[in-house]
């Protein structure tokens, strides 16, 4: 009797969901609120409901068609909070109930690169197998009776989805989780760039290239390793007040100078350059002033923003040949699944403020206005609430 009760109830958990998400039916066009069917989760697969996200520009660079590889129609959003709802066979870390964020970034714990201390980029991202299908090579998501893509196995503009349990970390239940989603991208991936790709240095000069929420997190780092100077440079001067707040000593606008940027900013250090420049735009020109904008020797840029799958970079091998470094950093070079728990813990001990990001709330209805004010320039972070 009592197996029979608890195979019901497995049954009953593992029914095909219709909810609420925002499909992106293709490049260029607004999202759109329809019914989607979200699939049981599958063997070593978990299924959430999703409580709040977070829009990051890398969603933004999917629909503006600038990142290739990606299939539509698509369910975007990897800066997500939630609860599991189920679980599929032989998954023994989670119970419904538990309360997750998924990770854009897996950590199978098996590949060459978990089982190296000098990388988080597992073998399963998206840089080396494709996160629009889950690992058997099929989708969770039906709209209108097509199936719908995953995006880097997170899929958080959905108020269900279904994600590897490679790819999703249990957090503190006391978590406010609409602030905790921003440890799924934008607050880890800033803060780590600093913390562990570049390496801050106590006293070093730093310069933070693009203030949104990669940018003034990447602040936040430099400034708890100590930095003595952190020079913020954005186009956007509207973006200035927060950064001061984050921790920015400095802050100059490239079109308020007749020069190149990096120019103004070897000025600005005596003519040294910076110890560790960080590039949070996504774009190339940028990427080359911030190499350029280091110390002979050994300044250390790190590339922090995507740019376009097609984009090359040609710059002066002489940068790199007199001792400069140029790194890139995913995902704040955090192994996802051992240290989102615990940056949650950290913020849970108000080491963090992570809140100071969110500029905005929406219901997730209105996730076009979300998207909206981060074309305009106005938000850091907007978080949509299911
Ligand atoms: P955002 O659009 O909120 O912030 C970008 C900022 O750059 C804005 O404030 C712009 O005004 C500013 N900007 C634009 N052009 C220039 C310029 N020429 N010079 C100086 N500033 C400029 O984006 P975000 O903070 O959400 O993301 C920033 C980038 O980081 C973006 O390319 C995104 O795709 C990338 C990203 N990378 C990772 C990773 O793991 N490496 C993770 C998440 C996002
Ligand atoms: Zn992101
Ligand atoms: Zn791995």
């Amino acid at each position: 009797m009592m197996a029979e009760q608890g195979v019901l109830q497995i049954d009953a958990a593992l029914q095909v969901i219709r909810c609420k998400a925002a499909v992106a039916w293709e490049i260029g066009k607004p999202l759109s609120i329809e019914e989607v069917e979200v699939a049981p989760p599958k063997t070593h697969e978990v299924r959430i409901k999703l409580v709040a996200t977070g829009i990051c520009r890398t969603d933004d660079h999917v629909l503006r068609g600038a990142l290739e590889g990606i299939d539509f129609p698509v369910i975007l959003g990897h800066e997500g909070a939630g609860i599991v709802e189920s679980v599929g066979e032989g998954v023994t870390d989670f119970k419904p109930g538990d309360k997750v964020i998924p990770l854009c970034i897996p950590q199978c714990g098996k590949c060459s690169s978990c089982l190296s201390p000098k990388t988080n980029c597992c073998f399963k991202t998206h840089l080396k197998e494709s996160q629009n299908v889950m690992p058997d090579k099929t989708t969770r998501f039906t709209c209108r009776g097509t199936p719908v893509y995953h995006f880097l196995w997170t899929s958080t503009f959905s108020e269900y989805t279904v994600v590897p349990e490679d790819a999703v970390a249990k957090i503190d239940p006391e978590a406010p989780m609409d602030k905790a989603c921003l440890f799924g991208c934008g607050f880890s991936t800033g803060y780590g760039a600093a913390i562990n790709t570049a390496k801050v240095e106590p006293g070093s000069r730093c310069a933070v290239f693009g203030l949104g929420g990669i940018g003034l997190s990447t602040v936040m780092g430099c400034k708890a390793a100590g930095a003595s100077r952190i020079i913020g440079i954005d186009i956007n001067s509207g973006k200035f007040t927060k950064a001061r707040e984050f921790g920015a000593t400095e802050c100059i606008n490239p079109q308020d100078y007749p020069k190149p940027i990096q120019e103004v900013l070897i000025e600005m250090t005596g003519g040294e350059g910076v110890d560790f420049s960080f590039e949070c735009v996504g774009n190339i020109d940028t990427m080359k002033a911030a190499l350029e904008s280091c110390h002979l020797g050994y300044g250390t840029s790190v590339i922090v923003g995507e740019a376009p799958s097609a984009a090359q970079l040609s710059f002066s091998p002489l940068l790199l040949f007199t001792g400069r470094t140029w790194k890139g950093s995913i995902f704040g070079g955090w192994k996802s699944k051992e240290s989102v728990p615990k940056l949650v813990s950290d913020y849970m001990a108000n080491k963090f403020d992570v809140a100071g990001l969110v500029t905005h709330t929406f219901p997730f209805e209105k996730i076009n206005e979300g998207f909206e004010v981060l074309r305009s320039g106005q938000s850091i972070r907007s978080i949509l609430m299911f």
